[in-house]
């Protein structure tokens, strides 16, 4: 491999992002950990676990309830952190940001919530074929309650959506394209902003799964001018458990309750409840407060580091794990769109993909394997799974060597 395609750009010191993560500093199976699983869960920087630490040892307490001097702290820093990510997303109110258990909740809440009350027997969803279950399976539970039908946008052999097939199924039927921003089985970055143009222009809404995207770039929610907008901190170097929906106001407004319970209501009697204003009509019960106070720490270290170069770094070292890996012989990459965030989903013949995920684990290096939830667009290019290795902004060069040397002895042992 030439020496000038492994280097990241000039501003970005990876050895320096590299300190702020103490679990990469560890050895797994008697070799350092090679971490490639960000796509499944980024890692955590020191100032997210400490904020989290910080907040149980001196400010634990209940928000929007106390009448002392913690649950006043406690409600700061939560609302604050709400301030922290609409400003992430640039939202234009800290009231569209809605505190959720993470993307898959975020989805499922849209489509209970809006689904039961919008939609009619005959309506069409559309969603694209490479999705993630949880981008799927919401909308088919409330089709088939309301008779609408859930249809799929087609995906080509490298993993690149078909936007003139999209253009063609496009009619006043369709309520709904949901789509996510990047796939997480292939990486594919999707063309988000003309979906939401496309749909707007015969009446549908457009939902945006953005757990695979909002690490990797600054995401402007009013650029794209989507109607809702879902990820999940953990994905966004936050805690789990924790998620995001972004929604434009009327349409929160005009949406009813999708739990019941304390927090999420006006004024509540046997004669009738009314419902509490945004944000909080959607977040019945104690919320994960610790949580949305780590995502605010997370939100803080992004801000503090040049998100620019960040992706540049990533997109040199997919450029540089690709080329690897089409000098590989018997190596397949699977998911080859031209627009493609850090993820590099491939296949080693003759080997399953479990056995080579065991086999890289015992030398260290940690990726996912399988259908990765997304069963349709394995399916369809006739595999069970892939091995992925997804990368982030803390990984190096050296890792990718690390990986390639031990495929190359996962293929000596098998
Ligand atoms: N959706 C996550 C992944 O792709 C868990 O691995």
């Amino acid at each position: 491999m030439p020496e000038h395609a492994r280097h990241s750009p000039p501003a970005f010191d990876v050895e320096q992002i590299r300190q702020d993560f103490p679990i990469l500093h560890q050895q797994v199976n008697g070799h350092p950990l090679v971490y490639l699983d960000n796509a499944a869960t980024t890692q955590k920087p020191e100032a997210v676990i400490q904020a989290i630490v910080d907040y149980y040892r001196q400010d634990n307490s209940n928000v929007h309830r106390g009448a002392h001097a913690l649950a006043e702290r406690a409600t700061e820093k939560f609302e604050a952190a709400r301030g922290k990510v609409a400003g992430l997303i640039n939202a234009p109110d800290n009231r569209q940001i809605i505190w959720t258990r993470g993307t898959t909740e975020g989805i499922n809440l849209v489509a209970a919530s809006w689904g039961r009350s919008q939609l009619q027997a005959g309506d069409r969803i559309l969603v694209s074929a490479m999705e993630h279950h949880s981008n799927i399976v919401p909308w088919q539970m409330i089709a088939s309650e309301m008779g609408a039908t859930v249809e799929a946008i087609p995906v080509d052999a490298s993993g690149t959506l078909n936007m003139a097939a999209l253009a063609e199924m496009l009619d006043e039927r369709v309520r709904m394209v949901a789509c996510g921003h990047v796939s997480n089985a292939l990486g594919s970055i999707n063309p988000v902003a003309d979906i939401v143009r496309m749909a707007h222009a015969v009446g549908a809404l457009c939902l945006i799964d953005g757990a695979q995207a909002i690490s990797h770039w600054p995401v402007d929610v009013q650029a794209l001018d989507c109607d809702f907008y879902v990820f999940s901190a953990h994905k966004l170097f936050g805690p789990t458990g924790l998620g995001v929906l972004y929604g434009k106001a009327e349409l929160l407004e005009s949406m009813p309750p999708y739990q019941g319970g304390g927090e999420m209501i006006e004024s509540v009697s046997f004669a009738g409840t009314t419902y509490n204003q945004l944000p909080y009509k959607f977040e019945a019960g104690t919320p994960d407060i610790a949580g949305v106070i780590g995502l605010g720490a997370a939100v803080d270290y992004l801000q503090r580091i040049d998100r620019v170069a960040a992706a540049a770094h990533e997109q040199a070292l997919l450029a540089y794990a690709e080329a690897r890996a089409k000098a590989t012989p018997g190596m397949r990459l699977v998911g080859t769109a031209a627009h493609k965030t850090a993820v590099m989903s491939f296949l080693l013949e003759g080997a399953h993909p479990h056995d080579v995920g065991m086999l890289l684990d015992q030398q260290g290096v940690a990726v996912r394997t399988g259908n990765h939830c997304a069963q349709p667009i394995m399916d369809q290019f006739g595999i069970p799974g892939t091995v992925r290795a997804s990368f982030s902004i803390y990984n190096t060069f050296a890792e990718v060597d690390r990986l390639f040397e031990a495929l190359a002895k996962v293929r000596e042992f098998l």
